[in-house]
This record gives C-alpha cells, sequence and structure tokens, in this order.
C-alpha cells in the first residue's frame, strides 16, 4: 500500500482537482503531503475537513514518500522527480517533460495499463488533447486497426490553467465594456475569438501541442505507424476541450459497429441523436470523468473511416483523473504482486 502520498502541485488548477479526486474516489492512504514552490509555502488547503499545510518543493521533502502525483511545469518536473525516486517514490507526473522518454511509461488506464509494468519510478500522465482521443480511438484501434488520424480541437482555457480562466473572463468583461483587452497568457485576446496556436512551432509548422497528438497517441496506442494530423485551437470555453476527429482504419468499420465499439468501452459514454439534439457539448461534461462522443457519421468524402465528435472535461479525466486512476492502477497492482 502507498501509505504516504505527497502533491506537488496542490494549489493550482489540476492540483485542486486532484485533491477532489483522491477524497471522492476514497484513495487508499494514511497521510497526504501537499508541496510547492516557495510562492505557495505556508498555505493551508483543506482536505477531508482537515487544513493541510503546503511545504517546500526542495530535494529533502521526499523521505518516507511512497507515492507522488505532480502537477508542474515541465521544469519543475524535471528537477524534483530525481529526488523523489531516489528516496524511493513512485512519480505519476502529468507535465510533458517525462512523456516521450523511453523508459518511462505513458499511461492511460483504460488504454494501456499492462505498460506500467516494469516501470523504474516515473510514470507519465498524457497530454489532454491526446488523453481523451485516445480513450475514444482505443476501441476502435483494437477491433480495426488505426491508421490516420485528422483531428482538430477545440481547448478550454483552463489548459493554461487558473491563469488562463481568469484571462478568459477578464477578456469577456473588457470587450463587453468597449476596452482593448491586453491578454498576458494567450497570444490574443480570448474573448469572442479563437486562437490557431497552443505552445510554439515545433516541426513544419505544427506546433508543440500538435506534435504531442502526434508522438502520444502512437507510444500509448503502441504503433509507430499510426498517422496523426492535428489542428489545436484555442477558444473561449473554460472547462472542456472538444475535438472534430476523422479516423481511417485498416479494417472498413460500419457506423453501427464504432458506435457498439464505442458503447462498450471502459471509460466513453456515447451521447448521439441528431434528430433529438443530442451530442456532447463541453457544459454538460464539466466535472465528469468519461470521455463523451457524439456525431458518428460516415466519412463520406470517399475515405474509409468515421467521423466524430469528442468532449471531455480537460482538468478531469485529461488530467488530474487520469493521474489517480494511474495511482490507483499501481495500488491494484502492488496488491496483486504481494498476494
Ligand atoms: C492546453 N493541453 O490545453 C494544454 C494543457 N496541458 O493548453
Amino acid at each position: 500500500m502507498y501509505e504516504t502520498v505527497a502533491l506537488v502541485g496542490a494549489t493550482g488548477a489540476v492540483g485542486r482537482i486532484v485533491l477532489q479526486q483522491l477524497a471522492e474516489r476514497q484513495f487508499p492512504m494514511k497521510r497526504l503531503k501537499l508541496l510547492a514552490s516557495q510562492r505557495s509555502v505556508g498555505k493551508e488547503v483543506r482536505f477531508q475537513g482537515e487544513m493541510i499545510k503546503v511545504e517546500l518543493l526542495e530535494p529533502g521533502a521526499f523521505k518516507n514518500i511512497d507515492l507522488v502525483i505532480a502537477s508542474t511545469p515541465d521544469e519543475v518536473s524535471a528537477e524534483f522527480a530525481s529526488w523523489a525516486v531516489d528516496a524511493g517514490a513512485v512519480v505519476v507526473d502529468e507535465s510533458g517533460y517525462w512523456r516521450m522518454d523511453p523508459k518511462v511509461p505513458l499511461i492511460v488506464p483504460e488504454v494501456n495499463p499492462e505498460a506500467t509494468l516494469g516501470h523504474e519510478g516515473i510514470i507519465a500522465s498524457p497530454n489532454c488533447s491526446t488523453t481523451q482521443m485516445v480513450v475514444a480511438l482505443a476501441p476502435l484501434h483494437k477491433a480495426a486497426r488505426v491508421r490516420r488520424v485528422v483531428v482538430s480541437t477545440y481547448q478550454a482555457t483552463s489548459g493554461a490553467g487558473l491563469a488562463g480562466n481568469e484571462e478568459l473572463n477578464d477578456s469577456i468583461r473588457q470587450s463587453l465594456a468597449g476596452k482593448k483587452h491586453t491578454p498576458k497568457t494567450f497570444q490574443y485576446p480570448i474573448g469572442f475569438n479563437l486562437i490557431p496556436q497552443i505552445g510554439s512551432e515545433k516541426h513544419e509548422g505544427y506546433t508543440s501541442e500538435e506534435m504531442k497528438m502526434v508522438y502520444e497517441t502512437r507510444k500509448i496506442l503502441g504503433d509507430e505507424e499510426i498517422q496523426v494530423c492535428p489542428t489545436c485551437v484555442r477558444v473561449p470555453v473554460a472547462i472542456g476541450h472538444s475535438e472534430s476527429i476523422l479516423v481511417e482504419t485498416e479494417r472498413p468499420l460500419s457506423v453501427a459497429e464504432a458506435k457498439e465499439l464505442f458503447e462498450a468501452a471502459e471509460g466513453v459514454t456515447v451521447v448521439d441523436d441528431l434528430d433529438a439534439q443530442k451530442y456532447p457539448m463541453p457544459l454538460d461534461c464539466d466535472g465528469k470523468d468519461d470521455v463523451f462522443v457524439g456525431r458518428i457519421r460516415p466519412d463520406i468524402s470517399g475515405g474509409n473511416g468515421i467521423s466524430f465528435w469528442c468532449v471531455s472535461d480537460n482538468l478531469r479525466k485529461g488530467a488530474a483523473t487520469n493521474a489517480v486512476q494511474i495511482a490507483e492502477l499501481l495500488v491494484k497492482q502492488a496488491a496483486a504482486t504481494a498476494s
């Protein structure tokens, strides 16, 4: 059992939800330690009716810690992970720093739980836009082998943390007041706007966020031949990433079969009745842990594909929930090994 758990980045947008998830899912542990940078040290955070003081993230902070769940920027993770592993802890890391390291499993528990076995102390959780897509693609891949994916994302401002949502509110307020909004977090005002850039230029005009969808999808689905063509867009929605996905499979899938596969898949909820105007939308998925799929239809452009719409709470399944599910998986695997 992981008796003592440390949460690194407890005061951030995702860290707050990890705390809620640990409580809601009654994660088995005896003690919780909260760690953060100097800026947050001394703040008190409520957990299960108790106030816990945030302590400094430093090399000595991981003594007697069994499990670490971390939601920090890449550069913080790059530094602290070895402190934790050297102290004997297992780290479930939500940053981008370790995801493509060949020694680090990149895990979505519904998709590739077996990849955690044999980890070397660090397990990575994918980027939010990838996570929801692979949960939806996995059953299709298993049944018919995914060959090509064309995806456009509509990503919520909370993907950029608490500052992203503050900026959305500010930008809308200023705009309604007829004032000029000067953005700090995003490249342009986000209120009443769409920004077709998330991250920086990475490969042939594709951004870092887009290339995460390419590389992480292949690693999680365990197939380097899957071709992914992504366009990532920031939209004025606070919570819930949406994705328009066209997937081509080796064996042709009918819409009925794809729907059956989605319906049977763990972690997927199908909301798909166009006549009744039922399809997933961010407002309905906010606060939920599943990946929602709808608008399932054939590729009428002549390809061998299925087109669908996919929405998920980016702070939950896209980040906090997936990390806590990985931690639960580790507890289960440790119990199975011990028995
Ligand atoms: C975003 N995917 O939405 C990022 C967060 N990891 O900005």
